[in-house]
């Protein structure tokens, strides 16, 4: 693979700094295996649980047999709906009351095929899962829903809350003088973290520690406490290696509560890990979703209305809304715009989140349905881009902060070499292999929520950072270190960055991609304070060496103190904490100024996932922007499609570690190329069941489906997004991939495929 990215552009960053290429710091941990993932710690006395799940996919249990069950070797207990502890309610993510506690464990109304019913706790996981194999379920069965094309499923829900409007979008559609108006789907797809869902919940009194990956420390942690009406303190949940989590592991699960109930009946350590066909229906992911898109334009290639409707599959049970409008309303200069939303209740698991949720499907749909315009007036795919480029937020009516779609445009297709393209489709082959080029946009908005940091000062002239934020694989723990040893002045080796601890301060969770730009934003600050402290203890303190220099500031710079205009004289921090016997000194800072912060107290300011406000900022519409350019061969006899190469421009304003940014990048545009080509929960309709609940038959793309991937930064540092200058960059790349992968299959063959993922079977 190649990288190219323009030199740091702030001064002469070294790797250590904020800005350099620096390697993750938790590398060799994961490399060598002394990174303890959660089901991995050795916690005294365990035993272990598994879970049982529904075969039916509605209706009510109306027996458990576990009698041979409790008679299995190793048994210690088993949890059916009839015994299991009763929990309270917890706030959702929104910040609302959620569902019943109960209904989160083992509920007797079934609603989904996969819906945990028992659970059977043992000395050993063997003896658990032969226990749970003796488990008998008798139902009394009711209709179910399976999906979105089942004649039951109806019209579905309004979220009113989704419904946006600008112009008079029907009247200009129904004038103008050409129209594409078409239907674009996305199936079921899923997280597929390579770490399944797993915890273990160990009670010493009332108070409860967890070992479970989290993406949401904070928000996961109070779950816990409120379902068993015990103080958020008494909560720990430590979370400090993950593998993975792709908006999966943001909230606590059924399973967990499940894992914590049983844990507190025993008064034993409790272990339940979730198997890998458990993943796809302990939680949910993408939900499947629906759209239809009418375009009008001139016959110029000008926008003149967009008229879009779209559904999405939810559970019986919860809300799950993919925003499908969500680029829709953005990308394009386009006067007229309505857009509304429905919600379909099905017999599943309530979909969740999976990277970039709303953003992926909705640039699915416009960005495929430009595509159709630029064929129908006959102009190139990205002249109608630029013809129809949103100089200011159109919904919004305010400025961009920055929006450099355009510069993302222009480098993406000189690095490709898009003007060499022939502009008919079936026009370019090599053999049997038809060739095809497409280009695609993508957006994701910058949001805001707060986030508390300690950075600390220590005596041996070291530093540590703490904040109950996470890595799961994206690069805090070495982007938190560059920043704090920049500001600090001394090495990055010998800042020390302490995550994933609900005792740590609070932070927001490491969803919507905000938390490089929060946690960066918090450490900064906090250093700065810390800093300033240090240098007033070196002016001020009596047995400091600058007491008597004149001079109302001083520089630390490679872990020394010294006085600006000379050397000397100079101290190392070390040995000038020796001198006055000084521990520590240390600061706590939060990363949103003070009136930008929620006026609700400490513990609220943290209860909702993400600021739920529009990312708009001092009047400043605020987002990142990419375009994706994309070449497939296509076997004209097989119908298989292999993307050969491709090349992505993106603007996530200043990266604070590129090496770790791109690798972001490419990591989205690998994932988006499997939902592209291969992803798809399949669902018999017979059973509402997911039948392909593994890795050999849900595809994800591996190595060998990933071509020479060339990602380049056209970003510059955007201060009313953030802090210290950045945007978002961890969903942002997947956004646009599968329309450019769809445009470009159409540029090959000359047939459009509206409906992911894009298979043989479709192409022949
Ligand atoms: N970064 C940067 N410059 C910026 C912003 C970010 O260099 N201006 C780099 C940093 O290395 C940072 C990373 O990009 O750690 C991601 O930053 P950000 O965009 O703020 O995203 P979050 O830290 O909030 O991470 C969450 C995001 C989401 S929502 C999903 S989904 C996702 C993703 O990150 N899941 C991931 N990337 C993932 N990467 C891995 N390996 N595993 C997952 O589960
Ligand atoms: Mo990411 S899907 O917002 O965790």
């Amino acid at each position: 693979m190649t990288f190219i990215t323009p030199k740091a552009k702030h001064g002469d960053a070294s790797d250590g700094n904020l800005g350099g290429r620096l390697s993750r710091l938790d590398g060799p941990a994961k490399i060598t295996g002394s990174a303890t993932y959660a089901a991995e710690h050795q916690i005294d006395g365990l035993v272990y649980a598994v879970t049982v799940q529904s075969t039916i996919a509605a209706g009510v249990v109306t027996s458990v047999d576990a009698s041979a069950a409790e008679a299995s070797p190793g048994v210690l207990l088993v949890l059916t709906p009839d015994n299991i502890m009763p929990l309270k309610s917890a706030t959702t993510w929104a910040g609302t009351p959620g569902p019943e506690g109960p209904f989160l464990a083992l509920p007797r109304i079934v609603s989904f095929n996969g819906q945990h019913i028992a659970a059977v706790v043992a000395e050993t996981l063997e003896q658990a899962t032969a226990a749970a194999a003796l488990i008998r379920v008798t139902y009394e069965e009711k209709a179910h829903v399976y999906g979105l094309d089942d004649p039951k499923a109806g019209e579905g829900v309004p979220i009113d809350r989704m419904t946006m409007s600008r112009g008079d979008a029907v009247k200009a559609l129904a004038e103008a003088p050409v129209r594409i108006e078409q239907e674009y789907r996305t199936p079921r797809e899923y997280n597929v973290a390579i770490e399944p869902h797993g915890i273990i919940a160990r009670w010493e009194a009332d108070s409860l520690t967890l070992w479970e990956p989290s993406q949401w420390i904070d928000g996961m942690a109070r779950s816990y406490a409120e379902w068993f009406d015990i103080p958020f303190e008494n909560v720990r949940m430590i979370s400090p290696y993950i593998g993975g989590g792709f908006g999966s592991k943001a909230l606590s699960l059924p399973h967990g509560a499940v894992a914590a109930i049983a844990a507190r009946m025993l008064g034993k350590p409790v272990k339940l890990v979730v198997t890998r066909p458990q993943t796809f229906t302990a939680y949910g992911g993408r939900p499947a979703t629906r759209q239809t898109l009418a375009l009008g334009a001139t016959r110029e290639g000008k926008l003149l209305s967009i008229v879009q409707h779209g559904v999405n599959e939810t559970s019986m049970l919860g809300v799950a809304v993919e925003p499908l409008g969500s680029v829709t309303a953005i990308m394009y200069a386009v006067p007229n715009f309505s857009s509304r939303q429905n919600i379909i209740p099905l017999n599943t698991v309530t979909p969740g989140a999976l990277r970039a949720p709303g953003e992926n499907p909705s640039a699915f749909g416009i960005e495929s349905a430009i595509d159709e315009l630029a064929y129908e007036v006959g102009i190139d795919p990205l002249q109608i881009r630029l013809l129809n480029y949103a100089e200011e937020d159109p919904q919004a009516k305010i400025p961009w902060s920055t929006r450099r779609l355009r510069e993302a445009f222009a480098a993406g297709a000189e690095a490709f070499g898009w003007s060499k393209r022939s502009p008919a489709p079936r026009s370019m082959r090599e053999g049997k292999q038809l060739i095809g080029w497409g280009v695609a946009a993508g957006t994701y908005p910058v949001r805001r929520t707060p986030g508390e940091a300690l950075v600390r000062i220590l005596a041996d002239g070291t530093a540590e950072v703490a904040s109950s934020s996470i890595d799961m694989g994206q690069g805090t723990y070495t982007i938190l270190a560059q920043t704090a040893a920049e500001v600090l002045g001394i090495p990055v080796e010998q800042v020390r960055v302490k995550l994933g601890d609900s005792a740590l301060p609070r932070a927001p969770v490491a969803g919507g991609s905000q938390l490089a730009n929060l946690m960066t934003g918090a450490v900064h600050k906090a250093a700065h304070a810390a800093r300033d402290e240090l240098i007033g203890l070196a002016l001020n303190h009596p047995g400091s060496p600058f007491l008597d220099q004149q001079t109302n500031t001083l520089t630390i710079a490679d872990g020394v103190i010294s006085t600006p205009r000379s050397e000397q004289p100079s101290i190392s921090i070390a040995d000038f904490m020796r001198v006055i016997g000084q521990e520590k000194v240390e600061a706590l800072r939060d990363t949103l100024p003070e009136d930008k912060k929620n006026t609700q107290d400490r513990y609220n300011n943290f209860t909702t996932m993400m600021a739920m406000k529009p990312p708009t900022e001092g009047g400043y519409s605020l987002h990142s922007w990419c375009a994706h350019f994309v070449e497939v061969r296509v076997d004209e006899d097989f119908g298989t499609v292999r993307v050969s190469r491709m090349v992505s421009a993106l603007d996530s304003g200043r990266l604070y570690n590129p090496k770790l940014a791109e690798s972001q990048w490419r990591g989205g545009i690998i994932m988006g190329i499997g939902q592209a080509l291969l992803e798809e929960g399949v669902v018999d309709p017979r059973y509402a069941r997911v039948i392909n609940n593994n890795l050999g038959d849900y595809l994800v793309a591996t190595n060998a489906d990933i071509p020479d991937l060339q990602v380049i930064s056209v970003g510059i540092p955007d201060h009313h997004a953030s802090v210290l200058g950045g945007k978002a960059v961890g969903e942002l790349p997947i956004v646009g991939v599968a329309p450019a992968i769809a445009n470009a299959v159409f540029h090959a063959t000359g047939k459009r495929i509206r409906d992911l993922p894009i298979t043989l079977d479709k192409l022949l």
